[in-house]
């Protein structure tokens, strides 16, 4: 078992020490074999020794053939990174040529037209897309064949990931790109901050400015490169004008030469109103009217300067009128016609708008058929066929706000004449924020592989974004990755699974996202069949375990869509403007978007799947809620009422999460200690917080609805001892906001916000050997320390301080969400000492001491026999 505690400074038994940090103790700490602690830096591209590898030198060839003699040539790039790889992997030291090499075992890397140059045509012309390679073997010659340079390098990285995974099996394939555009886009913002970033600052902006070291820009670009990833957009949706200046524009200069060697464009998103901005350097008008005839100029002078930093910029990202952003409407423009003002900018250059369909306005939440989810309808189906052809549509995967589950957004099929992309979130904005292990390629599937049936037929939503199904040359991916300067690019190992699978999916969307993330555990630890058995059972089931502990039945996320976005808080989704409604009363829960009697959103879609969710009998039970509002003792298609399959899948999912950490412990020794540790942190706390989130949510709808559970768990913790409940001295009972967010619905605080409380009572359970779990808050803005004791002897004592990625404040094992200033369901969490005996009779005892905002908030103990989590 694992269990949190704290390291101090200490050296000598009886110096008084000083907590350095928090960390994992195991009850056995066995070595490991693994010398080199990794820190995440160098992700799936690590090239790891195979073991035997000198064995295997002949599998490979002896030369490799790069040709392109240009430094910053993708060709170029990938000779060196085939030399690097086998050289790592294998310890197959091969020279690279630049020019046809005759002698020996060649792997020859390069475009087709290169190839032909140097050793003639192929015998049969491969049938190669744009950014497209064939990857074949013949004799002793490896081919790696790109359509243009992107491809070549592609295709590289595909045979040294084989080669890592000691796939030798001689292979002849073309592989062929999905959708010309597979995009990230990252939220930075100018002054180094990350708009839904958990892993630290920007690794390009800083204090208004792009800064002038780039090698974490270089990295990131390699590492997008070898899953096919061929743009970022370097700034955030949210825009600032100020990206506009000339010295900033010099500076997406240097972004994209850093980046062009490995094949990946830089885009730029745009604030509407840039040109009455004020922006240094640049001509200050008084109006943005798209229409305006100085705002086009304006437009074209700035797209043009653009260009002459950036040869081979991708394209603009614009948001308009939408969350306070300008845009159009201002001027009773059209949204296409604000997004028809950059593409005639940037047509001139070859760029993209990549317009995005996350449009709404603020509703009133008192009328019963007013829908947040119908807004993109009513914003772009009457405007298709009126973009420009260099436009794409940018759509979230769902008509809301990247939920849990939500349904497709049917706007793609409601616009087949404008070419569209699907916006999906590889950072966890809202899904546990890389504190919880949630793999979202198995979510990602779902949708894609959705059949919309426009006009009866067969039509996949990866077909429709492709442009296959509606004939469109433009289309694809965009992901928002939010990745920082933290060194595992996006605040937990585990989490960058996702970012793997979502450049592999937007590459070859038919892809099995198991088969995904079992080349990315490879990649990223190592062969080992348990490592890649337990990592899989945890991913594959981490999205339902999260889905069923944070809001199940299409209820959407319960968490605080007015705060962080992380904790439970399922009363911020009602009674609010912002329409993320669950509609839930006293005996009712539930959106109604049927035509019949609801919002009409239900009708958005074609016939054939309007008619299936207008029904409560064909609509999926894992929907139910997002279509109808029903009492709580609906019955669903397994026979359990809503309200107790909301109780069962909740308890279902914390229990799942709990089971992670003990499959994670099967690891120790597999896999290196420094990955091992730090993933280990994140899934005690996933455990601790899962708990919190099933109370929060199982009581709140409890409380609501007064229908008790029937398996009479909710409300019902006899292991507990709730702290408002034992002799306080120094320590207050606290009423806490959300209710839900405490055992009890209450806490206790420090009497005052400089001296430290006591909590104690006396046990009364049997003498035994027991988990003490302490349930308590960890607030942002201050470090409080607590000591627990038995009987006078000190069980366990930590500092909780396990903090944010705030600013620059930097540490050792750190969580990454967006902090809490509050006792809530955010601050909330769990610590637990194992194996401890217990007596009848002794006291338990609890020292908190406050320290800046923390207030040494607690809520309860568990004594837990052996086994029991509660
Ligand atoms: C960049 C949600 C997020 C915002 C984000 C917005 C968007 O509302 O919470 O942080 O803003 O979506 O996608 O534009």
């Amino acid at each position: 078992m694992a269990r949190l505690e704290c390291r101090t400074n200490a050296s000598t038994p009886g110096e008084e020490a000083v907590v350095i940090d928090m960390v994992i103790v195991q009850q056995s700490q066995t070595p490991t074999s693994f010398a080199t602690a990794e820190n995440g830096l160098s992700a799936w591209l690590r090239y790891a020794p195979l073991q035997g590898g000198q064995h295997l030198h002949s599998s490979v060839p002896s030369h490799i053939v790069a040709l392109n003699s240009s430094t910053v040539s993708p060709v170029y790039i990938a000779g060196q990174e085939l030399q690097q790889g086998l050289k790592s992997i294998l310890g197959k030291q091969c020279n690279v040529h630049h020019s046809h090499y005759g002698g020996g075992s060649n792997v020859v890397v390069g475009t087709l037209d290169e190839y032909t140059k140097a050793y003639g045509a192929l015998s049969s012309t491969p049938d190669l897309l744009d950014d497209g390679y064939l990857l074949d073997t013949i004799g002793n010659t490896v081919q790696i064949i790109g359509k243009n340079e992107r491809g070549a390098l592609y295709g590289a990285f595909a045979y040294l990931s084989k080669v890592a995974q000691g796939n030798f099996i001689k292979v002849a394939e073309v592989s062929n790109p999905s959708a010309p555009i597979r995009w990230t886009n990252e939220w930075d913002n100018l002054d180094g901050s990350i708009e839904r970033g958990f892993a630290g600052n920007s690794n390009w902006f800083s204090n208004g400015s792009i800064v002038s070291n780039l090698t974490r820009t270089a990295e990131y670009a390699r590492l997008l490169a070898s899953i096919g990833i061929n743009a970022v957009v370097v700034n955030n949706v949210n825009a600032n004008a100020s990206l506009l200046t000339p010295i900033n524009i010099e500076g997406l200069g240097r972004i994209a030469d850093v980046m062009r060697p490995y094949g990946v464009q830089v885009g730029i998103s745009l604030y509407f109103s840039s040109p009455t901005a004020g922006v240094r350097g640049q001509a200050n008008l008084t109006t943005f009217d798209p229409l305006d005839e100085s705002v086009v100029q304006w437009w074209t002078n700035v797209t043009h300067q653009i260009y002459e930093q950036v040869p081979d910029m991708a394209g603009y990202l614009v948001k308009a009128n939408s969350e306070g952003q300008p845009g159009p409407l201002t001027y009773n423009r059209t949204l296409a016609e604000g997004a028809n003002l950059f593409a005639k900018a940037l047509q001139p250059h070859g760029g993209i708008v990549m317009f995005r369909a996350f449009v709404y306005n603020p509703l009133n939440e008192t009328v019963w058929t007013a829908d947040r989810a119908n807004a993109q309808i009513e914003f772009f189906k009457p405007l298709d066929g009126e973009f420009d052809d260099n436009v794409v549509i940018q759509i979230k995967y769902g008509p809301i706000d990247f939920q849990v589950r939500e349904p497709v957004s049917p706007l793609f099929a409601n616009i087949p004449k404008s070419a569209v992309a699907i916006e999906l979130q590889v950072t966890q904005e809202y899904l546990g924020q890389q504190c919880h292990l949630v793999y979202l390629g198995p979510l990602w599937k779902e949708i894609l592989d959705y059949d919309l049936r426009v006009d009866n037929e067969t039509s996949l939503v990866r077909n429709i974004i492709s442009g296959e199904r509606f004939n469109h040359s433009l289309g694809g991916y965009a992901g928002v990755s939010n990745v920082g300067t933290n060194e595992t690019w996006i605040g937990s190992h585990m989490a960058m699974s996702n970012l793997y699978a979502y450049g592999r999916l937007a590459w070859d969307p038919t892809l099995d996202a198991q088969d995904v993330l079992q080349d990315w555990i490879r990649l990223t630890f190592n062969t080992n069949p348990s490592v890649i058995d337990t990592m899989t059972q945890i991913s594959m089931e981490s999205w339902p375990a999260y889905e069923n502990y944070s809001g199940n039945l299409g209820v959407q996320t319960l968490t605080d869509i007015l705060y962080t976005h992380f904790g439970p808080n399922p009363q911020t989704q009602d009674n609010t403007i912002w329409g993320q409604w669950t509609r839930a009363d006293q005996k009712t829960i539930g959106m109604d978007r049927t035509v019949t009697n609801g919002t009409g959103f239900a009708g958005n879609y074609p016939p054939e799947i309007a008619e299936m969710f207008e029904n409560i009998a064909t609509t999926p039970d894992n929907l139910l809620l997002w279509f109808h509002h029903v009492n709580y003792t609906q019955l669903l298609k397994s026979g359990q009422t809503v309200i107790q399959d909301f109780y069962d899948q909740h308890y279902a999912g914390a229990a799942t999460a709990q089971t992670f950490t003990t499959l994670w412990e099967s690891l120790q020794g597999k896999i290196d200690d420094e990955r091992y540790y730090d993933q280990l942190f994140r899934q005690v706390f996933q455990a601790g917080h899962s708990l919190v989130w099933r109370d929060a949510i199982a009581n709140f709808y409890y409380n609501l609805s007064g229908i008790p559970d029937e398996a009479k768990r909710v409300g019902n913790h006899p292991y507990r001892i709730e702290a408002e409940n034992m002799e306080l001295d120094g320590y207050k009972p606290y009423s806490v906001i959300p209710f839900e967010a405490a055992s009890n619905f209450t806490a206790i605080v420090v009497s005052s916000n400089t001296t430290a409380g006591t909590a104690q009572t006396t046990i009364t359970c049997p003498s035994g050997t027991y988990d003490v779990a302490v349930n308590y808050y960890d607030q942002y803005g201050g470090a409080s320390h607590f000591v627990v004791s038995l009987a006078n002897e000190t069980i366990g004592e930590w500092t909780s301080n396990l903090k944010p990625w705030i600013g620059n404040s930097e540490g050792p094992r750190v969580l990454g969400h967006t902090p809490s200033i509050y006792i809530d369901g955010h601050s909330a969490m769990r610590i637990t000492f194992s194996n401890v005996t217990v007596t009848k009779g002794d006291v338990l005892k609890i020292m908190g001491t406050p320290n800046g905002n923390d207030i040494a908030g607690l809520d309860y103990v568990s004594i837990l026999p052996l086994g029991v989590v509660d």
